[in-house]
């Protein structure tokens, strides 16, 4: 009988093994380790064991010549320019009133650190009501377009591990009041790993090792999903990025989407002054003319000490992974042609896998190399990047750990800081300590209030407005 072609094309690539248990498998078995073939670009493997692997023990070195600090348009009360500042925020609203802007969600992550069964946006995060994290940003993302009069189109990137999952989540509770229809869930790429000798590793005798892309990813996988193309013929050309992890995010901010769109921005960042040297998120940095995120990982930490002539951290810019991102300027990256491409980055893991004779090994160290790529890799390719300034307290607290730092508990005390901050900013009277936390529980609604000038607005209107009192639900 014939070989499979995807067979051969393994074999000429020095790939054989992939199939070395094939005849022993059910044939649903052989259909499922051939579809897994067939995801592998295998001249891009080769390429990537190459340059990343066969080169080099350990992490690649980034290259640090010429870097310095990146500029970035500080916040009013920081010395901003207060005019720019208010010419952005109207441009945005105009934007977003000409129905020009969509949210984009990456949830495509493992969530491991976490130690959460289950797609890490379907987390109970809030502090009185446990909404989820797909509920808050549903809410926030259904209150601004009603405020700006344009109901807007959310995209969620899944991975193949939590697509199915994420999609029932959202049936299970009506898309959280969205048309249906404006919510578009799409898989990322997968990537296989390999042994440090550069062979494709098997999960089983009857399974590649494939892992989600990064969440680089994201940039293929919108063109790949036709996400694009639905952006084009319903004229939105500006996509507003965040993570899933970060419920504090301003999903849609009109300064933000201002700025990149007065600018003539392709992409648009948020940073957050460094809370302390050994903060673990990357730095905006200028290299050659060109503006780059450099990882906490890949920044030696005496660079991370250094600090200017007032003693402040000269890489101070910290990186919370917020974009705006240029629907074009997506295409073109997800096209890769002219080297307009993202990079892989490798990470060495324990990676389950078999042995020679098909045996199950769970190895104790890594035993080979995973690829991801990185959205913030982009800005070198992008034209007229900005990098703003955000307030901490109002766009960034992820849950990323159990506990700790970044922890549903952190991030729960910097919601209800966030809710005392609101009220208080608005005549009511609130009990907090002197870090601004109430000693109660008190949530608002993001469809009352979803940042501070629509919760200003709606509790203007509020008549008679409600004691401040524990179990207190503004919605
Ligand atoms: C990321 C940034 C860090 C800082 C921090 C802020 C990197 C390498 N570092 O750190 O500089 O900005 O966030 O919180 O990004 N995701 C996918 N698909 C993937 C991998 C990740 O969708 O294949 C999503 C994931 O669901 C999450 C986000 O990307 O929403 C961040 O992923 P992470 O937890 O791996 O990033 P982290 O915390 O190392």
């Amino acid at each position: 009988m014939a070989q499979h072609p995807i067979i051969e094309l393994f074999q000429c690539a020095g790939q054989a093994h992939v199939f070395a248990f094939f005849d022993r498998l059910s044939a649903v078995e052989q259909k499922q380790l051939l579809a897994d073939a067939a995801e592998v670009d295998l001249a891009e493997v080769a390429q990537l064991y190459r340059s990343l692997v066969a080169k080099s023990e350990g992490a690649v070195g980034v290259n640090l010549a010429g870097l310095a600090p990146a500029p970035y348009e500080k916040r009013p009360e920081y010395g901003g320019d207060a005019a720019a500042w208010a010419q952005a925020k109207a441009a945005g609203e105009l934007a977003l009133r000409g129905g020009r802007v969509a949210a984009f969600t990456v949830a495509g992550g493992q969530g491991t650190r976490l130690g959460y069964d289950g797609p890490k946006g379907t987390f109970p995060v809030t502090p009185l009501k446990r909404k989820s994290l797909f509920q808050v940003f549903a809410e926030k993302i259904r209150a601004a377009g009603l405020r700006y009069g344009r109901p807007l189109h959310w995209f969620i990137m899944t991975s193949h591990a939590n697509h199915a999952a994420t999609e029932t989540f959202f049936a299970e509770h009506a898309c959280f009041g969205l048309d249906p229809a404006r919510v578009h869930f799409f898989r990322q790429g997968r990537m296989p790993a390999v042994s440090l000798d550069g062979k494709i590793l098997l999960e089983t005798t009857g399974s590649l090792a494939l892992s989600p892309d990064g969440h680089g990813g994201s940039l293929r996988a919108l063109g790949r999903s036709g996400a694009l193309d639905l952006m084009q013929r319903e004229g939105i050309d500006t996509l507003s990025y965040f993570q899933v992890d970060n419920p504090l995010v301003r999903c849609i901010d009109p300064a933000f989407i201002g700025w990149h769109v007065l600018r003539g921005s392709e992409m648009t960042s948020k940073m957050v002054p460094k809370a302390y040297a050994e903060e673990k998120v990357g730095h905006f940095c200028s290299q050659g003319g060109k503006s780059v995120v450099v990882e906490y990982s890949d920044l030696p930490m005496a660079m991370q000490l250094e600090t200017d002539a007032n003693g402040l951290l000269r890489y101070i810019a910290g990186s919370i992974a917020i974009h705006v991102l240029d629907r074009e300027f997506v295409r073109r990256m997800a096209a890769g042609g002219d080297g307009a491409t993202l990079p892989f980055h490798r990470a060495d893991k324990k990676i389950p896998t078999v042995d020679a004779a098909g045996v199950a090994v769970k190895p104790e160290k890594a035993n080979g190399v995973k690829f991801e790529m990185f959205v913030f890799d982009a800005l070198p390719f992008a034209k007229n990047p900005v990098v703003i300034e955000t307030l901490r307290a109002d766009d960034f607290s992820p849950v990323k750990n159990a506990d700790g730092l970044d922890s549903p508990q952190t991030c729960r005390d910097d919601q209800l800081r966030q809710f005392a901050r609101w009220l208080t900013a608005n005549g009511a009277n609130v009990a907090t300590d002197s870090s601004g936390r109430p000693s109660f529980a008190v949530e608002v609604s993001p469809l009352f209030g979803y940042d501070e000038d629509s919760f200003a607005d709606a509790w203007r209107k509020l008549s008679p407005k409600p004691a401040v009192v524990d179990g207190l639900y503004v919605a």
